[in-house]
């Protein structure tokens, strides 16, 4: 029952003052040791989180930013927060940050009442092509405060017609356009959509929470590179951090930002969690995360190719990031919602999800989505790729054979013995130190 990620201490108090919680919590470590994670947004954070997350930290109160706080005793929270900032400017080459964000849809919501007008237009990729809610999904309450256009992707390559975005810039007269998307397989142009930017007069955003961790580990481009105006990321999805957001800006945009997030948004920063964001931006800079980096791509390909090869109906043909959608309703004729289920009891986690310009409704929708993160974070390589991904064409050609299904779990069960979630080997073998 001891276990690496909390105290034996605070656990064993737990376990007498409330069993349905802990017994809850074991079986969630449990679940997350014996199943296979493939839910692109999800990871297994560094353990250091851990400590962190579960600290003193939790118990203070900061409004306000280092050196300018509404309350006393502040000297150990000024210095991770001001570590955290000055390692995410050197991480992501950006001139400003602001890393008090509680989650992704404040962090950017903050950037839209920080540089736009109630009404002002906002351009950005339609969610069923890859979008995100919180780019201006009209169920949103953004939505009933700035105007939304999108932009498509070309059907079936997943490319970006330029042209086609170009005209609904200079017809739709955007002042911010949005690259970014949550299940969007290919890499953006950034330079191509600056220069639309620039011509129609609208400033630029980049949403990478997706890639934020591929970014950093210099797997992929970094929008600022390009001259892009903010950058938001997520910091648990590849970052492997805690849950949060960051807002990187060019120092122009650092006053108007920092005035949305606190006091505009938020009140009380979550310190505990931004101490873990900087422990977080210290571990993204060590050869071993940058090789992480490059073998979640790696592994994606590996992946991708896999299925491919059985016979699969990739959404975009391939990936060039982290993340794969499949069209089951096409490639299995079943629906997203059967295959999640279906998958879900060979022990491979998912997510159904829309394909472009979806016929059938969210809940039952023709595709799934996932990613290499996390499974790349428990050390599996090319070699586990192709095995999940011959098990995964088993269960889509047969999702209703439970006998097949329960077989399948065995294998899965046995592949996740050999790769320990980080932090939670310990668990079983009380070797903290190796972790
Ligand atoms: N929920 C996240 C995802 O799965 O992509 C984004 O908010």
């Amino acid at each position: 029952m001891t276990n690496f990620t909390y105290s034996a201490a605070a656990l064993d108090r737990l376990q007498n003052s409330d069993s349905e919680i802990f017994d809850a919590l074991m079986h969630e470590e449990v679940r997350q040791s014996e199943g296979v994670e493939l839910i692109p947004s999800e990871n297994y954070c560094f353990p250091e989180v851990y400590a962190l997350l579960g600290s003193v930290f939790n118990n203070k109160y900061s409004e306000g930013y280092p050196g300018r706080r509404y309350y006393g005793g502040q000297e150990n929270t000024d210095t991770i927060e001001n570590l955290a900032r000055d390692r995410a400017k050197a991480v992501f080459r950006a001139e400003h940050a602001n890393v008090q964000p509680l989650s992704g849809c404040a962090m950017n919501e903050a950037v839209y009442f920080a540089l736009l007008q109630p009404g002002d237009v906002i351009l950005g990729m339609d969610l069923s092509h890859g979008g995100h809610l919180s780019h201006g999904h009209p169920v949103t309450n953004m939505a009933k405060i700035f105007k939304y256009t999108r932009y498509k992707t070309e059907i079936p390559s997943g490319a970006i017609d330029l042209e086609k975005v170009r005209q609904v810039a200079l017809e739709t007269k955007p002042k911010l356009i949005i690259c970014g998307h949550s299940s969007y397989p290919r890499e953006y142009d950034y330079a191509a959509f600056k220069k639309i930017a620039d011509e129609v007069g609208a400033l630029i955003m980049a949403d990478v929470s997706h890639l934020g961790g591929l970014i950093a580990g210099g797997a992929l481009k970094n929008p600022l590179d390009y001259g892009f105006d903010v950058m938001t990321t997520t910091t648990h999805k590849s970052l492997r951090g805690p849950r949060g957001g960051m807002i990187l800006c060019k120092k122009q945009h650092a006053a108007a930002i920092d005035k949305s997030v606190f006091p505009g948004m938020q009140g009380g920063p979550h310190m505990h969690q931004i101490a873990a964001i900087a422990t977080t931006l210290k571990l993204v800079q060590t050869d071993a995360y940058k090789a992480y980096a490059k073998q979640v791509l790696a592994n994606a390909q590996a992946f991708a190719q896999a299925l491919l090869a059985g016979g699969a109906h990739l959404v975009t043909g391939g990936t060039e990031n982290h993340l794969i959608v499949i069209n089951t309703a096409t490639g299995f004729g079943i629906t997203g919602d059967i295959a999640e289920r279906a998958l879900d009891k060979a022990g491979i986690t998912l997510n159904k999800n829309v394909i472009p310009d979806d016929p059938n409704p969210p809940m039952k929708p023709s595709g799934i989505r996932f990613g290499t993160p996390a499974a790349t974070a428990r050390g599996m390589g090319e070699a586990e790729m192709k095995l999940l991904a011959s098990i995964m064409l088993q269960v889509l050609r047969a999702p209703a054979d439970d006998a097949l299904l329960s077989k399948l779990r065995e294998e899965v069960r046995a592949l996740c013995k050999r790769f320990p979630v980080p932090g939670l080997e310990c668990t079983k073998t009380k070797c903290c130190a190796a972790a």
